[in-house]
């Protein structure tokens, strides 16, 4: 007896749309066909009229980690269950990594903290160094399942930037044992240097945030550690890319054969540096900055034509209270904008898979299948996560999300599940919603409700083949 089919969707995959009919045992796919040669399931579900998708998922999460003081509004359980109502079944977080230590160590007590999801994890290997002990632990970081790695190449105050000669000596091991690093490209010096002259100006304002990490901050970290990877011949995944400038530097670099993958995030596909200008636009601060429209653009091109392979949401969710918990306020109790003191992070986790159907299938910027590649297909070829995850057929988990075309829908705070007071994408109206996520078989969200369990996730031991 099956455990569930899924009758009369329409199956989406990276390359087609088609009706059929999936069967669900032991939670992996049994076939995916015709019912009427399934035999009976437990269950059936109908989704006439709905399209079925392979699990979303998100290769770039910060749940649980304390970041400028604050310490987030998410937790592994809220936000796997925030990530299961958008559809999300995966999804790859960071470690957090302190220098001196073990970075081994540090994937164990993420592992720890991460037992608590609903849905799958994995974990990225962050580096903030590169002393000899820590190189030693690349091979067996990678024999271990955490063969990505993410390093910053900014955050100097926050004592997470890691050197140059740490980040080529880590890309040069990695590129021995099969890994691949990641980098949050933005150039620190240039950053800084405008942190402190707007500071002596007295421009903090939430504009000047965005000034401060001007485009070229980007362009020449992106620069910089693309040349790294063509030096050691290491592959090499970009997080979060925000700039055209940056995108063409990436461009550049795989028409001449190097290795190098971009991510881009939904905040920078549908929102520009114009919020900064509004008296909550400290609620928008992010790193990198918002941008503007011809870098939106820019990224939806990048998507059309594959320069861009994957959306990561970088889900770093924070209450009003704490965006504004270090700032001063006025005789009337208004904050007084200093950009400076507000952590940087936003939602996204949720609403990814709602705003890439309304700005990206419907307004005709990429198809329902690119909607797939990159949410899905992806990143499960990336991160070494295939053909476990990512793909609809027979042997596959048996995670998915129906999505329903026709449902109209407002994003709101309300609605979600942040638990937090806000969106910043609040009031904006939406065709096509996930309805149903199901994960290894079980459904864990059907109208409305969640119905997953506190520590059903499982971690995700992965091999990357690039
Ligand atoms: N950027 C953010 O906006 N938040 C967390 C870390 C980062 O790099
Ligand atoms: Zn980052
Ligand atoms: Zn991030
Ligand atoms: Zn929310």
């Amino acid at each position: 007896m099956l455990d569930l089919i899924i009758k009369n969707g329409t199956v989406v995959t990276p390359w087609s749309s088609f009706k059929a009919d999936i069967a669900v045992k032991d939670s992996v796919i049994e076939a995916v066909g015709a019912a009427s040669l399934f035999g009976r399931a437990k269950r059936e579900i109908d989704a006439e009229g709905m399209y079925v998708l392979p699990g979303i998922i998100d290769p770039h999460t910060h749940f649980e980690s304390p970041f400028m003081g604050c310490k987030g509004a998410l937790d592994f359980y809220s936000g796997s269950i925030a990530g299961a109502f958008g559809g999300v079944t995966t999804f790859i977080d960071f470690t957090n990594s302190r220098a001196g230590h073990s970075v081994m160590a540090s994937i164990r007590e993420r592992r720890e903290e991460m037992s608590k999801s609903c849905i799958d994890y994995g974990v990225h290997a962050k580096f903030v160094e590169a002393e000899r002990p820590v190189l030693d632990e690349i091979k067996s970081i990678v024999e271990y399942g955490c063969p990505s790695f993410k390093m910053f190449m900014t955050y100097k105050k926050e004592g997470v930037m890691i050197d140059d000669e740490g980040m080529l000596s880590v890309m040069a091991e990695a590129k021995k044992w099969g890994g691949l690093p990641g980098v949050h490209a933005e150039n620190n010096a240039i950053a800084e240097s405008n942190v402190e002259k707007f500071i002596e100006e007295g421009r903090l304002e939430w504009e000047y945030f965005a000034k401060s990490k001007p485009n070229l901050c980007e362009m020449e970290a992106v620069q910089r550690v693309v040349l790294y990877a063509r030096y050691t011949g290491c592959p090499l995944y970009i997080f979060h890319l925000s700039t055209a400038e940056g995108l063409s530097v990436i461009k550049q670099a795989q028409s001449e054969g190097v290795k190098v993958f971009t991510e881009t995030c939904p905040h920078y596909l549908t929102l520009t540096r114009e919020k900064y200008k509004q008296k909550d636009g400290h609620l928008y601060v992010m790193s990198p900055p918002l941008r503007g429209e011809q870098d939106l653009e820019a990224m939806w091109r990048g998507l059309g034509d594959g320069s861009i392979s994957i959306i990561g949401s970088d889900d770093c969710t924070y209450s009003i209270e704490e965006k504004e918990m270090f700032l001063e306020r006025d005789a009337e109790g208004n904050v007084k904008q200093d950009f400076t003191k507000i952590a940087n992070g936003v939602q996204g986790i949720e609403a990814r898979l709602m705003l890439l159907l309304e700005e990206g299938v419907n307004k005709g910027r990429i198809t329902l299948n690119k909607l797939c590649e990159i949410t899905s297909y992806n990143p499960a070829k990336t991160f070494g996560l295939y053909p476990q995850k990512g793909i609809i057929q027979k042997g596959s988990d048996a995670d998915l999300v129906i999505i329903d075309p026709d449902k109209v829908r407002e994003i709101s705070h309300e609605t979600l599940h942040h638990k937090v007071n806000y969106s910043i994408y609040d009031g904006r109206s939406v065709k096509g919603w996930p309805v149903v996520t199901i994960h290894r078989g079980r459904v864990i969200v059907e109208n409305g409700e969640f119905l997953g369990s506190r520590g059903d996730g499982r971690f995700m031991k992965r091999k990357i083949r690039l």
